[in-house]
């Protein structure tokens, strides 16, 4: 109980930060790189299924880029640079950029 003879509690101060910003990675449409390499590409970097690997390729491919994830700045980074290496190791010109999400 609070009156005149107890001791009131400091209230707790705020600790918990804020959320960091995320960035977006992006696949990018081109006209050599075979369909079946970059779901190959997507599932290795990007943890998702064959299915949904397959859907975000397909929406690249019919409407020039797609988002694949979400994810911290160097992390997003990071997966876009080494799925892009992923495909020049092979000669295929496909590209992954980020962007910070709104
Ligand atoms: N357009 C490519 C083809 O027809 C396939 C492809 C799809 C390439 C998506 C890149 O992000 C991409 N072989």
């Amino acid at each position: 109980m609070s009156n005149d003879t107890t001791t009131r509690q400091k209230p707790r101060t705020r600790t918990r930060l804020a959320r960091p910003p995320l960035h977006k990675v992006i696949l990018l449409n081109d006209d050599y790189t075979p369909r079946d390499f970059v779901v190959r590409v997507l599932k290795a970097e990007f943890r998702i299924t064959e299915d949904q690997a397959h859907r975000i390729m397909v929406t690249a491919h019919t409407r020039g880029a797609c988002v694949v994830a979400v994810f911290t700045q160097e992390i997003a980074e990071a997966k876009a640079t080494r799925a892009t290496e992923m495909a020049r190791n092979e000669g295929y010109p496909l590209l992954f950029t980020t962007e910070p999400e709104e």
